[in-house]
């Protein structure tokens, strides 16, 4: 099937036609045969009698009609945790950051950890796939700032005139994909297409090199133009865009959904934190709205609770996680909670579960420690809820305890608990959730995805001989330099890029 959308007379009309076949436009044309061998979109133009036509025909665009016989399902998108993993103390406003800066690392467990989650959740049943990382050093960013000279030299240079430079060049925060887009599902879009915006990432310097590349992998991971659009990162004053990790879609069943921005501050007179910066504006947030092409029937805007910023909240899914019609948060996450929860509730048709977690229950201290809002809120294939959590949740009891309350009750669909160990992510301030990009898709968008970057158990095996291979065990500040460590990254990315079928993916390759 093909659809096709006709401007007749000025007059827009759509409908359905079979490819290669004769196409009859309703009561105004007579006849006509439109042949169509090609993928993505053409328009046609005649003219009978006075009558201009105009018709766009898009190849296997009908397949993306919504309907019900394509239920709507998540995708965690994974990235893999890069050779240079390391503390540098980059972020302001992420205790784990700050607290951890100048710690050693160990970039082979971090991405074996990262690895052994992924393995899980596809084991779960759920649809698991993964992002490859992003070439560490980044040299054009010392070239950038007046570094000169071949990679030795400019890396020397750079560790002894610019080591804060060198550590923003080299750090793997790409590895937290929840930043790396904002995605909305065709059934919600008024193109139906499947819609990701990259995120540009501009607060922090270390985070505001990775759009570009992101883009690439995501036009990569996600080739088919006909069924998903990849939107370069926004840009312009005050618009500073963190990605998914301040966006939920909620639903009510696996057809359309809600979008929910949460953004930290807006340009009128609400108030912002005061000791650290929040990192995503309203103007942002209604920016990738629009590029979603999500309509304003399906969208909410909220903003943060300023002072759970202050306490660490850099992003809302340090506080919130939401997944189908269930919203899970803390009482000090939003501003104007009540009419937030009123309307969200409304836009999905009384659907909503907010399970609200008091502050006596566990502190905002306890929330940020833990990362208890970070955990990745799944439903499994029975139709259970389970939440996929830090480890460091079941060390502060509090939180243990109430885990175990929430599976307890029947007032939420929420059945399991997992725990899993990702310290060496936590210790930078990300946790289960920050490590994946959710990507709401039906059966033709997943079978139109490069099909190396989805879990199998074979390739599995092989990314972890890969790792086990080319990662460093640790990794301390005064390795940065060594120009040796960028031989060796390059020749794991042109061995990973084998692997996951991604030839000339990196700039050096080219
Ligand atoms: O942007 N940490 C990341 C953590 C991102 C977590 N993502 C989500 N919440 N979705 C950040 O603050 C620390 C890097 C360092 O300090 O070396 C860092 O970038």
């Amino acid at each position: 099937m093909g659809s096709i959308e006709a401007s007749i007379g000025g007059v827009q009309e759509s409908m359905n036609s079979k490819w290669h076949e004769d196409i009859r436009l309703a009561r105004r044309v007579e006849r006509t045969t439109i042949e169509c061998n090609d993928v993505g979109s053409r328009i046609l133009r005649w003219k009978e009698d006075r009558l201009q036509f105009s018709v766009r025909i898009c190849l296997g665009y009908a397949a993306m009609m919504p309907s019900e016989n394509h239920p709507v399902q998540e995708a965690n998108f994974d990235s893999i945790v890069g050779p240079t993993h390391n503390y540098a103390g980059l972020s302001p406003g992420n205790v784990a950051s700050a607290s951890n800066q100048g710690e050693v690392s160990r970039p082979r467990e971090a991405a074996l950890q990262g690895l052994a989650k992924m393995r899980s959740l596809a084991e779960m049943g759920l649809v698991q796939g993964w992002l490859p990382p992003h070439e560490r050093p980044h040299l054009d960013l010392l070239r950038a700032e007046g570094f000169e000279g071949n990679d030795s030299a400019m890396l020397a240079a750079a560790a002894t005139e610019a080591p804060h430079l060198l550590a923003r060049a080299s750090s793997s925060s790409f590895m937290w994909a929840a930043n790396a887009a904002t995605v909305a599902p065709g059934v919600d879009t008024d193109d139906h297409r499947l819609h990701l915006v990259v995120a540009n990432l501009q607060t922090m310097p270390h985070r505001r090199i990775e759009s570009p590349t992101t883009e690439r992998i995501l036009r990569r991971v996600f080739p088919d133009e006909a069924r998903v659009q990849v939107h370069a990162a926004i840009h312009g004053d005050g618009l500073t865009d963190e990605g998914a990790a301040n966006h939920t879609r909620l639903a009510s069943g696996d057809g359309a959904g809600i979008h929910f921005f949460v953004y930290g501050s807006a340009d009128d007179a609400t108030p912002g934190p005061r000791r650290f910066v929040a990192r995503q504006t309203l103007a942002a947030s209604l920016a990738v709205a629009d590029l979603l092409r999500v309509p304003e029937s399906r969208r909410v805007f909220a903003q943060q609770n300023p002072a759970a910023i202050d306490a660490g909240v850099f992003h809302n899914d340090v506080i919130s996680v939401g997944n189908r019609n269930v919203l899970l948060f803390h009482e000090s996450a939003f501003l104007n909670q009540e009419s937030v929860l009123t309307e969200l509730d409304r836009r999905i048709d009384g659907a909503l579960i907010p399970i609200s977690v008091a502050a006596s229950e566990v502190s905002l201290e306890e929330a940020v420690g833990s990362y208890l809002f970070n955990s990745q809120l799944v439903t499994l294939p029975n139709g259970s809820m389970s939440l996929i959590c830090p480890a460091e949740c079941r060390e502060i009891p509090a939180v243990s305890d109430l885990l175990d309350r929430l599976v307890a009750r029947s007032d939420n669909p929420i059945e399991g608990v997992r725990v899993f160990d990702l310290r060496q992510s936590m210790r930078n301030g990300g946790g289960p959730a920050c490590l994946r990009l959710r990507v709401p898709l039906d059966d033709r968008d997943l079978s139109s995805v490069h099909p190396p970057c989805l879990y199998s158990p074979e390739r599995y095996e092989r990314l972890v001989a890969w790792v086990e291979q080319w990662y460093p065990e640790e990794i301390s500040d005064s390795d940065l330099a060594d120009p040796g460590r960028l031989e060796s990254v390059r020749e794991a990315l042109d061995a990973l890029t084998v692997i996951l079928e991604l030839p000339g993916l990196y700039a050096f390759q080219r």
